[in-house]
């Protein structure tokens, strides 16, 4: 299903006088705001394929109904999403769990809603039926060459069907690593992942990049292969020019300053994508600010100082993508949240007066330091949030049309309350 445009015109009428009255308050104090709301419209999210149905953990999962039952419905659930916020605009796949089998359909349905093909995911952490070799015991890391070869040809694989869809990223998680002490020699299983690495990056586009996602723990529990993001510079500066590391909030270990990794990635030139999430314990894959929000904006102050010191662009230089799952909220108004969460932490580090902030730095001052993150973090950016979306033809508040159009409702009268999508 689609929103008739006229019923995003309709909300929008209704509470354009409450939106401009607190706009143009913002605006007033905001220098630049016409410049910040362009970065803004320009900055797009890529949703996972995988996080569209309801996620569960091992102890069970409540399908709340209307989940999308093909590779097109979540396509389209994206569009749906991309049309409320105007935010979302790329879709990233994750193979086995979504084999565009008609690429150029697929690309066709993608592009009726305005949506490109993000970075491309493999898995050789679960098996799959009919698969010859189990991962049991590792892929691209494991004692055995020909389930490594099996997990190099599949990487190999996912590269072409991206290349079909017009991606140009491929993006590696491992799930590789042991659970128990001496189950591993760990240089042989670095040397083994390398090794397997740069099989799959001999087979990369010019155009392509790799990402190599880092995890401290799960499913292995004693150590992981590729466990933080030291292991995963190491293997993409071994592996050359078209390799960076990805990060993902919620693959650290409890109290790492994320923000200071983020900053040296990119110092070294080697950041390539993000994950975006939050968490309490661990790899929680909670909606984006839901508990840690200061550390999502001390994130991106570093990510748009960085990118700024590299003269990078900021939405095309890196890939932004959410990667959570929902297990008590409906998928789609989590995947709002999320990403409404991103967008004013981004606009609120496009906040920072970092001349201050710098100059603060040189003498010491740590008080004004602190004063100068504060303001921009405890600045009510919203409304500008919201200007942008509405100006690039979204919502004013996409969750809130969301709901007044009932949108679950009618997803479930189309697709049944007991369908599930793909995915963990
Ligand atoms: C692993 O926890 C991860 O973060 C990787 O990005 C996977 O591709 C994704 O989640 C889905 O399992
Ligand atoms: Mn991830």
């Amino acid at each position: 299903m689609q929103l008739a445009s006229y019923k995003i015109n309709e909300h929008n009428q209704a509470l354009l006088p409450a939106h401009e009255r607190a706009f143009n308050y913002l605006s007033a104090e905001i220098p630049h705001a016409a410049h910040i709301m362009q970065q803004l419209t320009d900055f797009q999210v890529a949703i996972p394929s995988w996080a569209l149905g309801t996620g569960g953990t091992r102890f069970g999962r409540f399908p709340g109904g209307g989940e999308p039952r093909s590779l097109e419905e979540k396509i389209n659930d994206v569009g749906l999403l991309h049309q409320l916020n105007q935010s979302s605009g790329a879709i990233s796949l994750h193979i086995p769990w979504d084999v565009p089998d008609n690429p150029a359909h697929i690309k066709a349905v993608a592009a009726q809603h305005g949506l490109r093909f993000d970075a491309m995911n493999s898995n050789t952490f679960q098996d799959q039926p009919g698969q010859a070799l189990s991962y049991k015991f590792g892929s691209l890391q494991h004692v055995s060459k020909d389930v490594r070869k099996q997990a190099i040809e599949h990487n190999i694989a996912v590269i072409e069907q991206g290349i079909a869809l017009g991606s140009d990223v491929l993006s590696v998680w491992l799930s590789d690593g042991s659970c128990f002490p001496g189950q591993l020699n760990f240089r042989q299983a670095f040397q083994n992942t390398l090794e397997s690495l740069q099989e799959i990056y001999a087979a990369l586009p010019d155009n392509w990049k790799i990402f190599v996602e880092y995890k401290a723990a799960e499913p292995n529990f004693y150590s992981t292969t590729v466990g933080d993001w030291g292991q995963s510079l190491l293997f993409a500066n071994k592996l050359g020019p078209k390799a960076y590391s990805l990060v993902d909030l919620g693959h650290h270990l409890p109290n790492a300053n994320i923000e200071q990794i983020v900053s040296l990635l990119l110092m070294e030139g080697k950041l390539g994508g993000f994950h975006f999430n939050d968490s309490k314990f661990g790899d929680d894959d909670l909606t984006v600010g839901s508990i840690k929000p200061y550390q999502l904006f001390l994130i991106f102050n570093e990510l748009v100082e960085g990118m700024d010191a590299r003269n990078m662009t900021h939405h095309t230089d890196l890939a932004w993508m959410i990667d959570a799952s929902h297990n008590v909220k409906d998928p789609l108004e989590d995947l709002l949240q999320s990403v409404e969460a991103i967008m004013i932490s981004y606009a609120q580090a496009l906040l920072v007066d970092r001349k201050k902030l710098y100059a603060a730095q040189q003498a010491n001052d740590v008080v004004t330091a602190q004063e100068v993150l504060q303001q921009a973090f405890r600045t009510d950016v919203r409304p500008l949030v919201a200007a942008a979306r509405l100006q690039a033809g979204g919502a004013l508040q996409p969750l809130a049309l969301f709901r007044s159009e009932k949108i679950r409702e009618q997803l479930i009268r189309e697709r049944g309350s007991k369908v599930m999508a793909t995915g963990l």
